[in-house]
């Protein structure tokens, strides 16, 4: 693990001994941003959980997860993407700095959360992927939304860009052992692996299918 002068040095490219404390200084302080963003959309979906349950003696929320990236993945990406480590570049091209996950009971309740958080009105949508219209070919399926929110902060408002993944039980656990399996093994999972893992995800997405089904009849 590389040590917090390291790291600075890194992100700035200039020597970290004495001006490193200053910088490594500054990008705690950008990565607290990504932070209070995190805590702001959490409290946004857990008022929805809590309110639509009320309303509708249905919580379309069974539960969230966050974090930040840190500061070594963020750099690891930047490499990888062949980009400059520099707090500008981080802000304007990674989405995924700040990432909170949401999973949902049923499919409809991804989309029906998706366009309550993505509705509100300082909520800015900049992107959506849906990898469940359209699921990835290793049968990856989940909603991706890239959002931004206003943070207020003691002198300014700065406007942060949140990754907020969306999926069923279902999905949720096929993507958590597919990850521990073979995620970051890109284009080397072998033929015969790859066609049972699509097979897997099938399953699974028949399963929400059925629970869907299900849903319905009852509600
Ligand atoms: P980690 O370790 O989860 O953080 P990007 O790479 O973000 O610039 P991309 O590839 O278009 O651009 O983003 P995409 O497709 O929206 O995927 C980003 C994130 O979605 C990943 O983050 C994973 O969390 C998840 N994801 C995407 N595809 C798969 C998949 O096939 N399997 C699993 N298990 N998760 C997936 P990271 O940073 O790649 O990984």
């Amino acid at each position: 693990m590389k040590d917090d002068s390291r790291v600075a040095e890194e992100v700035t490219g200039e020597n970290a001994d004495q001006p490193g404390i200053e910088i490594y200084r500054q990008l705690s302080r950008f990565l607290l941003v990504y932070k209070f963003a995190v805590e702001e959309l959490m409290t946004k979906l857990r008022i929805l959980s809590e309110e639509f349950d009320f309303v509708h003696r249905h919580d379309p929320i069974e539960h969230i997860a966050s974090r930040v990236k840190r500061p070594e993945a963020i750099l690891d990406k930047l490499r990888r993407k062949g980009l400059p480590a520099r707090l500008e570049v981080i802000a304007e091209q990674l989405d995924d700095v700040a990432g909170v996950r949401v999973i949902c009971p049923f499919v409809s309740d991804v989309y029906r959360v998706a366009e309550m958080l993505s509705g509100q009105h300082d909520v800015e949508l900049l992107l959506s992927k849906d990898y469940i219209a359209e699921p990835k070919p290793n049968g990856y399926r989940s909603l991706h939304l890239i959002l931004r929110i206003p943070v207020f902060l003691s002198d300014r408002v700065e406007h942060v860009k949140v990754e907020v993944q969306l999926r069923t039980i279902a999905m949720d656990f096929w993507a958590t052992l597919e990850h521990k399996l073979f995620y970051k093994y890109d284009d080397q999972v072998p033929a015969d692996f790859a066609a049972e893992l699509a097979g897997t995800a099938a399953i699974a997405a028949q399963l929400d299918s059925r629970m869907q089904a299900l849903h319905q009849r009852l509600h």
